[in-house]
C-alpha cells in the first residue's frame, strides 16, 4: 500500500516529524542517505527503534522511497540547510512525476528557496519552502510551520502540515499559507531574529535585577514566574524561571556555572543583513546579534574589565519600583522589536509582491515555536483592525501600553547606564522609539556633509520634496553634482 507522505533526513527534526505525522494517522515513507564513512544504518535503527510497530516504512534507495508514495507525491526534506538540499533535489528529480511536491522544512535561506521554487516549477514539479520552528519537542508534538512557494501545492499539503502543527488556544493550527517564492523561509528567518531579540531582552532583565538589585536566583525565578502570568506570558519567560531555579548535581545553581559566551548559527545575522538590504531598521535584533559576538570574546572582556573597572557606590532605586520598571523596559522593548520585525516583513512583502498577511503570521507564532506568547494575540488583533495601523506602535492598544510604560522604561535605562550596566537592547529600543517619534532628526547635517564632500545634493525645507540642490560650500568646489558616487 502506498504511503501518504515521504520524509527525508532522519536527524532529530526528521525523526520527530515522521513520528508526529504517523501519530496523526498518516502513513509515512522515510529515507536517509547511506554514505560509507558517514553514520550508516540510520534508517534501520529508526524503523526498528522509535518507529517500530508504526505505519512508517523505511527505505535506503531513493527510487524505492519515491515509488512508495501516493501521487501526487508529497516529500518533505529535513536535511541540513545549504548545498545538501540542492544535492538531494538533483537526486530526486529523475524519480518524480509532474505535479509532485517537494517541501523543504529546513532553515534554508529564502533566496535559495526562491531559486528552488523556480527550478522545481521549470521541471513541472511544485516546491514548498516551509519554515519549521519549535525544535525537537515541536517537531514531535506540534510545531509552528510557515509554508510558502508554489500556491497550488497548498491544498495538497495543508491537511498534513496543519495536522502536525501546534494548535493555538482557539484551536487554530499554527500553520497557514504564507505566500509565494521564498516568503515562508523569510518569515521563519524574521521569527528567529525576533527570538534573538527576546532572549537578549530577557538576559538584560535578569542581569539588571541580579546586579543592581542583588536578587538571588530563587527571587529572580519568582519574578519571572509572576511575569509569566501577565502580559509577558511566553515560553521564553517560562523557561527562564525554570532555568533560574535549576540546581546542578552538587546542589548549586547551574546558571552560575555556565560560561557567559553565547553561540549563534546565523539566522539572527541573516535577518539583520536582509533588513539592511531592504533599507529597514532592525536595531534591536542587530544589538542582540552583536552582543552575542561580543560575549564570545571573553578574553578581551576580562582584560578590558581590569583596565576600566571602577568600584563605586550603587545609587538607590526602590526594589519594587525597579522590578516594575524592568518589566516595563522588557515589555516596551519587546514591542519595539516586534514592530521592527513586522515592518521588515511588510517591506519585504511590498518589495517582492508576496502579499503577506501580518495578522496571520502573528497567529502562526502563538504556539509551537520558541517565541510563542499571549502578546501575539494582541499583535494579530492590531493588524486585523479595520483601520490597519501603518506601524505596530500606532495601534491604539499598543500606543496606550507604551504611554503607560515609558516613564519606567526610560528611568530604568538611564539608571542602568549610569551604573555601567550593559543594556544594548533596552537602550537600542528606546533610541529607536525616540527617533521614530521625532518629527525632526539631525539628518540635515548628514545631508550637508554628504553634499560638502561628495556633491550628493540635498532637499530643502523651503522647497518642494523631490527637488535636489547642491551648494558650492568652499567657493572652489564647482557646481557639478554626483550622479554615481554614493557612500
Ligand atoms: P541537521 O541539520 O544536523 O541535518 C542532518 C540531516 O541532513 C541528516 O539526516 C543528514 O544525513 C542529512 N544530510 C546532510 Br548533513 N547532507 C546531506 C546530503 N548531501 N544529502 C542528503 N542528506 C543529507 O539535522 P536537524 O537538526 O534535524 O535539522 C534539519 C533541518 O531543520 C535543518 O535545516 C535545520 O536548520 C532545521 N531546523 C532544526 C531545528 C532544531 O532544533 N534542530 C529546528 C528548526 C529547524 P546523514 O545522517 O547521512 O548525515
Amino acid at each position: 500500500k502506498k504511503t501518504d507522505i515521504g520524509l527525508i533526513g532522519l536527524a532529530v527534526m526528521g525523526e520527530n516529524l515522521a513520528l508526529n505525522m504517523e501519530s496523526r494517522g498518516w502513513n509515512v515513507s522515510v529515507y536517509n542517505r547511506t554514505v560509507p564513512g558517514i553514520e550508516e544504518g540510520v534508517v534501520d535503527r529508526f524503523v526498528a527503534g522509535r518507529a517500530k510497530g508504526k505505519n512508517i516504512q523505511g527505505y535506503t534507495e531513493i527510487a524505492d522511497f519515491v515509488a512508495s508514495i501516493k501521487a501526487p507525491r508529497k516529500i518533505m526534506m529535513m536535511v541540513r540547510a545549504g548545498s545538501p538540499v540542492d544535492q538531494l533535489m538533483e537526486q530526486l528529480f529523475p524519480h518524480l512525476s509532474t505535479g509532485d511536491i517537494l517541501i523543504d522544512g529546513g532553515n534554508s535561506n529564502f533566496e535559495d528557496t526562491e531559486r528552488r521554487v523556480k527550478l522545481a516549477e521549470s521541471k513541472g514539479f511544485r516546491f514548498v519552502g516551509a519554515g519549521v520552528s519549535g525544535g525537537e519537542e515541536g517537531a514531535l508534538n506540534g510545531a509552528a510551520i510557515m509554508p510558502g512557494g508554489t500556491k497550488s501545492a497548498w491544498e495538497e499539503v495543508k491537511p498534513v502540515l496543519q495536522s502536525i502543527a501546534a494548535k493555538a488556544k482557539d484551536g487554530m493550527p499554527c500553520c497557514d499559507w504564507v505566500g509565494p517564492g521564498g516568503s515562508g523561509h523569510f518569515v521563519k528567518m524574521i521569527h528567529n531574529g525576533i527570538e534573538y531579540g527576546d532572549m537578549q531582552l530577557i538576559s538584560e532583565s535578569y542581569w539588571v535585577l541580579r546586579n543592581l538589585l542583588g536578587l538571588s536566583n530563587e527571587e529572580l525565578s519568582k519574578v519571572f514566574s509572576k511575569w509569566n502570568e501577565g502580559r509577558l506570558s511566553s515560553y521564553l519567560i517560562e523557561i527562564t524561571a525554570n532555568i533560574l531555579k535549576h540546581k546542578d548535581k552538587d546542589g548549586e545553581y547551574l546558571i552560575d556555572k555556565i560560561l557567559d559566551t553565547a553561540g549563534q548559527k546565523g539566522t539572527g545575522k541573516w535577518s539583520v543583513i536582509n533588513a539592511m538590504e531592504l533599507g529597514m531598521p532592525l536595531g534591536l535584533i542587530a544589538s542582540a546579534v552583536f552582543e552575542r559576538s561580543l560575549s564570545s570574546n571573553k578574553e578581551v572582556r576580562v582584560e578590558a574589565s581590569k583596565l576600566f573597572h571602577e568600584d563605586k557606590e550603587k545609587s538607590l532605586y526602590n526594589k519594587a519600583d525597579m522590578i516594575e520598571d524592568v518589566e516595563s523596559a522588557l515589555y516596551a522593548s519587546k514591542l519595539v522589536s516586534y514592530a521592527q520585525g513586522f515592518a521588515v516583513l511588510q517591506k519585504a512583502s511590498d518589495e517582492f509582491n508576496w502579499d503577506l498577511n501580518l495578522a496571520s503570521i502573528a497567529r502562526m507564532w502563538r504556539e509551537g515555536c520558541i517565541i510563542r506568547s499571549v502578546f501575539l494575540n494582541d499583535i494579530a488583533a492590531a493588524f486585523e483592525a479595520e483601520d490597519k495601523p501603518k506601524h505596530l506602535l500606532f495601534a491604539p492598544y499598543f500606543k496606550a501600553e507604551i504611554e503607560q510604560m515609558l516613564f519606567g522604561w526610560k528611568h530604568l535605562v538611564s539608571h542602568a547606564l549610569k551604573e555601567e550596566m550593559p543594556i544594548p537592547a533596552f537602550s537600542s529600543a528606546l533610541n529607536y522609539f525616540y527617533s521614530l517619534t521625532s518629527s525632526s532628526l539631525p539628518a540635515n547635517m548628514i545631508q550637508a556633509q554628504r553634499d560638502y564632500f561628495g556633491a550628493h545634493t540635498f532637499e530643502r525645507v523651503d522647497q518642494p520634496r523631490g527637488e535636489f540642490f547642491h551648494e558650492n560650500w568652499t567657493g572652489h568646489g564647482g557646481d557639478t553634482k554626483s550622479g554615481t558616487y554614493n557612500v
